[in-house]
């Protein structure tokens, strides 16, 4: 069954080809502290992957920024109001929007922003068969790149972006303000973002939720080296890697890295990259928020923080910033 309010044209494409990921790629590894962007992660196997890191016990987000949008959904719902476009951010499998949607009142159009293409059709697909009347327009596109979005047939009261699962904690300090720049541009005025904003707790539990028993993160971790072997033609020795992930509290941020277990050496794209026994490429910030610090940033970026709705133990936020 194919639904005609699929856009299927490929003109909202703007996803990062072969050439600028072997570009970002080789960047990384040439520094002092070798480094790989996060955002890589998520090829068809990183995405199972992720989602089964959302399944962990000890990874609390998924659970607990759930159980924040059900208890307060009819005033989310309110909030937001009714024929609205929304957008989402980094949309990956859709179960998160749906419950949201699912809420709403009359939506004009859904536009899915994912940077995997796989998982963007897969979404596009079944929400669209799910929701007919619901035009569903989806773009492949890079959020951290320039991108515009498509226009709804429908007229709209307003933009709405949502951007749940702490996406935002990938972002270094400078580039989340801009981000949220970005979002408020896209939104425009009357615009509102609601996004989940994790916060700071106990290390202890950030070291659990990013070292499970299970070692799903490790392979999804590892999985970054993987993708590069293939898709670039590299030769990173899967098993002389590592993965590493502490919280560094002077920067608020949970960081992984790939340990390099010996001195070794790999080729990428006729160079030479070598690396020390104990020496790492970093891959991943997760930042963790103050609540005070998040909002002295959304208002910097042109948003005021309208709502705050946290779950007993204050781990997590979902909030709701409009544009000022
Ligand atoms: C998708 C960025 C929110 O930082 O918690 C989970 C990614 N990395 N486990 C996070 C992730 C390792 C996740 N975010």
């Amino acid at each position: 069954m194919q639904n005609e309010c699929v856009d299927r044209k490929t003109s909202y494409d703007f996803k990062p080809g072969r050439e600028s990921f072997l570009a970002e790629v080789l960047i990384g590894l040439r520094k002092s502290q070798k480094e790989l962007p996060s955002k890589y992660f998520y090829d068809e196997r990183g995405s199972r992957l992720f989602e089964r890191i959302c399944e962990l016990e000890e990874y609390y987000i998924p659970r607990i920024e759930h159980s924040i949008m059900e208890a307060h959904i009819r005033e989310i719902a309110e909030l937001i109001g009714p024929r609205i476009i929304l957008v989402e951010y980094g949309s990956g499998n859709c179960e998160k929007v749906r419950f949201l949607i699912d809420h709403l009142h009359d939506p004009v159009a859904f536009i899915p922003l994912d940077i995997s293409r796989e998982q963007l059709l897969n979404v596009t697909k079944k929400l669209a068969s799910i929701y007919p009347r619901l035009q569903v327009l989806p773009v492949c596109a890079d959020y951290t790149s320039n991108f515009k979005l498509p226009i709804p047939r429908q007229a709209s009261k307003r933009t709405v972006v949502y951007f749940p699962g702490s996406t935002i904690s990938n972002f270094d300090p400078r580039p989340a303000k801009h981000f949220l720049e970005h979002v408020a541009r896209v939104c425009g005025s009357n615009g509102a973002l609601l996004i989940g904003v994790d916060l700071k707790k106990d290390p202890t539990i950030l070291h659990s939720a990013y070292n499970d028993r299970e070692g799903i993160t490790a392979a999804f971790n590892l999985n970054l080296l993987e993708r590069i072997n293939r898709e670039l033609e590299c030769d990173f020795q899967l098993d002389q890697f590592h993965h590493y992930a502490f919280y560094n509290p002077r920067e608020s941020r949970v960081e992984m890295h790939l340990i390099s277990q010996k001195d070794q050496v790999v080729h990428l794209n006729n160079e030479t990259v070598s690396f020390i026994r104990g020496e790492s490429i970093w891959t991943e910030s997760s930042y963790k928020y103050n609540l005070s610090d998040f909002e002295q940033m959304a208002s910097a970026a042109g948003f005021k923080v309208e709502r705050v709705w946290l779950d007993e133990r204050q781990w997590f936020s979902v909030q709701y910033l409009v544009t000022r």
